[in-house]
């Protein structure tokens, strides 16, 4: 077990990067992308171009945004590093055109979408959703996109697919942290997996998003499509999405080949069931100030908690 690698963490570490285990490495791989230049500020600016879409209210909370400059400046995209600020800092190397989206495995139709074919298949709604990081921080973010269920009814999948698999791409030359001689993140392997069970996948809450805050994704937040899975912790969401397998078998996914023992499969937020190493009771809501109690299934349980009926979701973190 990895765990037993772990060296002592103080508690002003805990929120930090997921990533304990090979920490040395792990940091000489961080001070190398520390050196890397930074990119026209473009990437973290707020200059991206508009995207038009109905607020879907049914399928939106109240609460108040989070700021765009730091929904865009302090994010998880351990492709571009471990910081949280080195995919704003980062970014402008990914190239979110031209871009496909292959759908395939077990559905009678499969097809690789051209992303600009794929935007204009459905109508864009925006929703307000909050996202709640494992680290134990959380945004509320006005996305942009289309239930990933649209895209699974299109493709039409058979009697055998029971879960959805989501690669994001893997390229050194757009993914600094990806270049094998930053061997120190290797951590983590490449490409990013992630997967939900089929009838998570098909849930009207589950969003491929496009956009947020009116305009296209900025590349640091995912474009130029990526998950939204409002009631799981923000790792389930995964960023730039090159490929939707549906698939028979459980995927093995990103952070459970890291730390099976502490991110599992499912990842549903639950103030009841801590992480190893620190409480989910509670959360740090970006722009607020008090530390504020974590909902079941992050707000989300009259929508989704029936998915989960009988089940002991103590096993099944
Ligand atoms: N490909 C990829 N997707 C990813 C990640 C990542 O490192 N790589 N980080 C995840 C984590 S831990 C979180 S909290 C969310 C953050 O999304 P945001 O930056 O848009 O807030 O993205 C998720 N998707
Ligand atoms: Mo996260």
């Amino acid at each position: 077990m990895l765990i037993k690698r772990a060296p002592m963490f103080k508690a002003s570490e805990i929120t930090d990067p997921k990533l304990y285990f090979n920490r040395r490495e792990f940091i000489a791989g961080a001070a190398a992308l520390a050196l890397l230049p930074r990119g026209a500020a473009a990437a973290a600016a707020p200059a991206g171009q508009l995207l038009k879409a109905t607020r879907n209210q049914s399928f939106s909370i109240s609460d108040p945004a989070t700021k765009f400059e730091s929904a865009t400046t302090y994010n998880n995209f351990y492709e571009f590093g471990p910081d949280k600020d080195d995919p704003a800092r980062l970014a402008h190397t990914l190239k979110p055109r031209p871009w496909t989206v292959q759908v395939d495995g077990h559905v009678a139709k499969p097809k690789t979408y051209d992303i600009d074919e794929l935007l204009k298949l459905f109508p864009l709604e925006e929703r307000v959703y909050a996202l709640r990081c494992v680290e134990g921080w959380s945004m509320v973010i006005p996305w942009i996109g289309f239930p990933l269920a649209s895209l699974l009814k299109r493709v039409e999948p058979t009697g055998q697919a029971k879960l959805v698999e989501f690669t994001t791409l893997q390229d050194p030359e757009q993914f600094p942290a990806q270049k094998p001689s930053l061997l120190g993140l290797s951590g983590i392997e490449w490409p990013y997996i992630e997967g939900l069970r089929l009838d998570e996948a098909m849930h009207p809450l589950t969003l491929l998003s496009v956009g947020m805050y009116g305009q296209v994704l900025p590349n640091q937040n995912g474009a130029p499509i990526r998950l939204v899975v409002p009631w799981k912790y923000g790792f389930k969401s995964a960023k730039s999405i090159v490929r939707i397998r549906l698939v028979s078998q459980q995927p093995k996914t990103t952070w459970e080949k890291a730390q099976s023992q502490e991110y599992g499969f499912y990842s549903n937020v639950n103030p009841e069931v801590d992480h190893p190493r620190w409480s989910q009771a509670s959360e740090r809501r970006i722009g607020e100030f008090m530390r504020r109690k974590t909902l079941m299934f992050n707000g989300y349980a009259d929508q989704v908690a029936w998915l989960y009926a009988g089940m002991d979701l103590r096993k099944y973190y």
